[in-house]
């Protein structure tokens, strides 16, 4: 026997139970499908602690031919002790047969030693057809738990309590595509209670996922801090312009602009889809690479405000961090003319405000570092631009910690109403300018990346 629990989900096809199992193990790799009759074998998941399984699930197909199996266990009147065995016969007895097919493969993990996950729908009405599959269970004398799967609404749900609470000592209400971390813990927790086994094999398991996601929220804030360190450092070099005589500059500089700003885009989709196969999301990158189109200016003025930062705040904050920074003194400018240049039209102006305006070197915007052998655009210099990377970072971050591995819709991120950044106090902004300004000096290493690792743990965790 396990060590860990091992539930076989099962029920009738078409009630959620694949959504269960890749919603609690967190793998969306399990197969879910609208058309009913595609598990045909038990798969079995697990959700695993640096390589040890923490518990494991197991998606069955659903009941085809029940109560000709009810029949074949009644055959003979058994007192309700020997019941359990008789179950193990049917699945002996059909194992290689073939008939009975989709009845032995639910059967068999459950006759090895799972408790049971029975799933139903809670918009359906009961109707008393079920009664022969859970009166299968019930003979298998396994802890049972029920699960009401709100699929179309809660209509039914009081009416199936009802019915469930004669076949099952404990029945839940769980909506596998909207359940929090703590409902899983809580599932996994009442599943506990059922378990007479000796040992705390439920406690353990509750302990290890607790313990797994604290450690994956950790390594989140890892490669979030590391990848804000990256873009606020990335430097591209190009030779084109060093070829170019110094009158060809404006023609050539915006491709070199949108080249620079293409490979921004590229390091934050790659600091995503770090954090998306930390938390073990297969599927979310063709959805989110059309989501990137719409992010990928980040020079866009459009996407000032879209990020929940409204300008005149930014120049507010620009302006507060300047002046104990003494940023915007190095750069000579007030915080409004920071912005002329990202207001006023053309990708030019576009950039510079961004990149941070500063005429030197005969009129050289800042970002082209001009010098004998290269030439340097970036890194991009506008404090806020800190700000607008750790946004963005934190909106995919917990619109992917919010979903659910059954979700096979679109990852959407909301950044409309909580304009997060935003909502901080001007003093908690500040302090983060300024651990970005030190993230910059000291690496991923210092002490300015421990902090802010240890504010985007907090924001993870809220
Ligand atoms: N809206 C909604 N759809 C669900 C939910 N659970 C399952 N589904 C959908 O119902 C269909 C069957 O789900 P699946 O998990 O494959 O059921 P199974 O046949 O019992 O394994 C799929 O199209 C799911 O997307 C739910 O809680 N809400
Ligand atoms: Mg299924």
């Amino acid at each position: 026997m396990a060590d860990y629990p091992i539930l076989a989900v099962v029920g009738h096809p078409n009630k959620g139970k694949s959504s269960v199992v890749s919603a609690l193990t967190q793998n969306d790799q399990v197969h879910i499908s609208p058309l009913s009759g595609t598990t045909r074998v038990a798969q079995h998941f697990s959700l695993k602690l640096d390589g040890e399984t923490v518990f494991e699930l197991v998606d069955t197909p659903g009941f085809q031919r029940a109560a000709k199996c009810l029949a074949w266990l009644r055959v003979e009147e058994l007192p309700a002790d020997q019941r359990p065995a008789r179950v193990a016969e049917f699945v002996e007895q059909f194992r290689s047969s073939g008939q009975f097919f989709d009845e032995v493969e639910l059967l068999k993990p459950i006759v090895a030693g799972a408790g049971i996950i029975y799933v139903v729908d809670g918009s359906l009405p009961y109707s008393p057809e079920y009664e022969t599959e859970m009166e299968i269970l019930r003979w298998t004398g396994r802890p049972r738990l029920a699960l009401i799967n709100p699929i179309g609404g809660d209509a039914y749900v009081a009416q199936w309590q009802q019915a469930l609470n004669q076949y099952f000592s404990l029945v839940k209400q769980f909506d596998p595509l909207h359940a929090s971390f703590d409902q899983h813990l809580q599932l996994l927790r009442s599943f506990g209670e059922l378990d007479s086994r000796p040992g705390r094999i439920f406690d353990q398991a509750i302990e290890q996922l607790e313990q797994y996601r604290r450690q994956k929220l950790e390594q989140a804030a890892r490669i979030l801090v590391e990848n804000l360190y990256r873009l606020l450092t990335y430097q591209q070099s190009s030779s084109r312009l060093e070829q170019a005589a110094r009158e060809q500059l404006p023609e050539l500089l915006p491709a070199e602009i949108s080249r620079f700003n293409q490979h921004l885009n590229w390091l934050e989709r790659d600091g995503q889809q770090q954090l998306e196969a930390l938390f073990l999301y297969h599927r979310l990158e063709s959805d989110l690479a059309r989501l990137e189109v719409r992010q990928s200016e980040l020079m866009d003025e459009s996407q000032w405000t879209l990020w929940g930062l409204e300008k005149k705040q930014l120049v507010l904050v620009s302006a507060a961090a300047g002046a104990t920074l003494g940023l915007l003194a190095d750069a000579g400018l007030g915080g409004s003319s920071l912005f002329a240049g990202a207001i006023g039209g053309g990708v030019l102006g576009g950039v510079s405000g961004w990149l941070g305006l500063d005429w030197f070197k005969q009129q050289l915007p800042a970002w082209l570092q001009f010098s004998a052998e290269q030439h340097l655009l970036g890194p991009v210099k506008d404090p806020n631009f800190a700000f607008v990377i750790l946004g963005r970072a934190l909106s995919h971050a917990r619109a992917m910690l919010a979903r659910s591995h059954a979700d096979r819709e679109r990852l959407t991120i909301h950044q409309a109403g909580d304009h997060f950044m935003q909502s901080l106090e001007m003093k908690v902004q500040i302090r983060l300018l300024k651990q970005c300004k030190q993230l910059v000096r000291q690496g991923p290493q210092g002490q300015a990346a421990e902090q802010l690792r240890a504010w985007i743990y907090q924001q993870l965790t809220a």
